[in-house]
């Protein structure tokens, strides 16, 4: 696990090349215009990020999770904004695969793969964020038999590509309070109901929309309930949200270690060429020390990140707890080495022109999102407790 073979090689120098050629030339441009490429989203589901981990017969690419961070390292290099929600996607599109019945996957998964659609995650809402289980968005299943329906009201929050996917991933309540009444709907974009709020004026992340999503009496199918309406798909919606989340975690913690790794790399750069007090900075045994610090701390959150993502794959016992560790130590670790960066290049780190305060911005919100480093430390102290 600690070193690459061959064929890791192959799918690490692909994701590596992709990105250098096709996402890092316009990451600052898409930055400031907050455009949302998905002619180049599109370009990676060919090579098949469209559906990393998901299963080869409905055109998944049949991938690890491990291979899945590695990905998202290399993306993430080149913007992390654009890597995430890629991986938001994965997330939505593993669990349709993983949970969906088989009609479910067929019907969804091939398009989702192509990213001929584009699927977004919806959990949080207006007044349920950590407290995920405490959701109020309803379904009501109205009538029986093949023409069975389920009716959705509710808000849902800072949701990414909101406004712009085609499929929305959506927790909502079917039946008591608390987790177990929770059940998971795919809802299409032009659903009678559906609305979105404006993209929401961000401190980064601009490289794709953030929206609310508005549901007043939408209809869908008692078939898009995740799970199957005759198969007990009602009230496993919160496990499934969660189940999604444990390598959504890891996924936006390897987009982190994208982006440090990538802002690192530059500030040594600038370090060599930089002079002062007679010599190149990165000649000042003070610089070394910074960078050498960073340097450690990028190869511990790659392993932790790789030690996480293995577990999963494995489905070890602790991996609810190794993802969220991974989660925490990453985000948090990873803001800091950029934030580094940005301080060692001087005033230039400032100036949007090197992209470097971009990547801190892109990073800060990794802290917040897909549940708060706080939230990882609640899961972690639980299961230290429980031991
Ligand atoms: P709150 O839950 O109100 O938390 C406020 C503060 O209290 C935080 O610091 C939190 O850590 C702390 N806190 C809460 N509970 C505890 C506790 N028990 N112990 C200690 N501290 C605690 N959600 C989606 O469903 N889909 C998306 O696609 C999505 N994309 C997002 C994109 C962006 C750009 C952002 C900003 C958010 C996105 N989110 C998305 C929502 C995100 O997951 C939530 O913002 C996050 O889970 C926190 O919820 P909250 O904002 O309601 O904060
Ligand atoms: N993996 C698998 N199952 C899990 C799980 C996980 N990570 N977390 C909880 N569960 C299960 C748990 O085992 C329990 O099942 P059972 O009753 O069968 O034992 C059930 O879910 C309920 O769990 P809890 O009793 O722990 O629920 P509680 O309400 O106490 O809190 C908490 C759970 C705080 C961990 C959860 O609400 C949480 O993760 N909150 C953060 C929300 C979040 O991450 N939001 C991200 C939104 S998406 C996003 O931001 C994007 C950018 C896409």
């Amino acid at each position: 696990m600690f070193t690459l073979d061959d064929d890791d090689k192959v799918i690490v120098d692909a994701a590596r090349e992709f990105s250098d050629k096709r996402i890092a030339p316009h990451a600052i441009e898409w930055d400031e215009g907050h455009h949302f490429p998905k002619d180049v989203l599109r370009e990676a589901a060919e090579m098949g990020m469209g559906a990393i981990y998901v299963s080869e017969d409905v055109g998944g690419s049949g991938m690890r999770r491990l291979d899945g961070v590695r990905i998202f390292e290399q993306l993430a290099r080149g913007c992390p904004s654009v890597a995430a929600y890629l991986s938001i996607h994965n997330m939505c599109v593993w669990m349709i695969d993983e949970f969906g019945t088989d009609e479910q996957r067929h019907q969804w998964i091939p398009k989702l793969a192509s990213m001929e659609l584009f699927a977004s995650y919806c959990l949080t809402e207006p007044g349920a964020g950590s407290d995920a289980a405490a959701l109020r968005t309803k379904a009501v299943k109205e009538g029986e038999g093949p023409d069975a329906e389920y009716v959705l009201t509710g808000t849902k929050q800072f949701i990414s590509g909101g406004g712009q996917s085609d499929v929305y991933v959506v927790m909502a309540r079917t039946g008591e309070a608390g987790a177990k009444g929770i059940s998971t709907f795919i809802v299409p974009a032009d659903s009678e109901g559906l609305s979105f709020g404006p993209n929401e004026q961000k401190m980064g992340w601009n490289a794709q929309p953030t929206a609310q999503v508005i549901m007043e009496g939408v209809r869908v199918p008692a078939a898009n309930l995740i799970g199957g309406a005759d198969t007990g798909g009602e009230g496993l919606g919160f496990t499934i949200a969660m189940k999604g989340l444990n390598g959504g975690r890891i996924n936006i913690a390897a987009c982190s270690l994208g982006g440090a790794q990538q802002a690192y790399a530059q500030a040594v750069a600038h370090l060599r060429d930089r002079e002062a007090f007679g010599g190149a900075l990165i000649d000042e045994p003070t610089i070394r020390f910074t960078l050498a610090e960073m340097a450690t701390e990028l190869e511990a959150s790659r392993l932790l990140l790789w030690r996480a993502a293995a577990a999963l794959d494995a489905k070890e016992p602790d991996h609810v707890e190794l993802c969220a560790m991974a989660k925490l130590f990453v985000t948090d670790r990873c803001f800091d080495i950029a934030d580094r960066a940005l301080q060692l290049f001087g005033g230039y780190g400032y100036l949007a022109e090197y992209g470097i305060e971009k990547i801190v911005r892109d990073l800060r919100v990794h802290r917040i999102l897909e549940g708060t480093n706080e939230i990882m430390r609640v899961v972690v102290g639980r299961a230290v407790a429980a031991r």
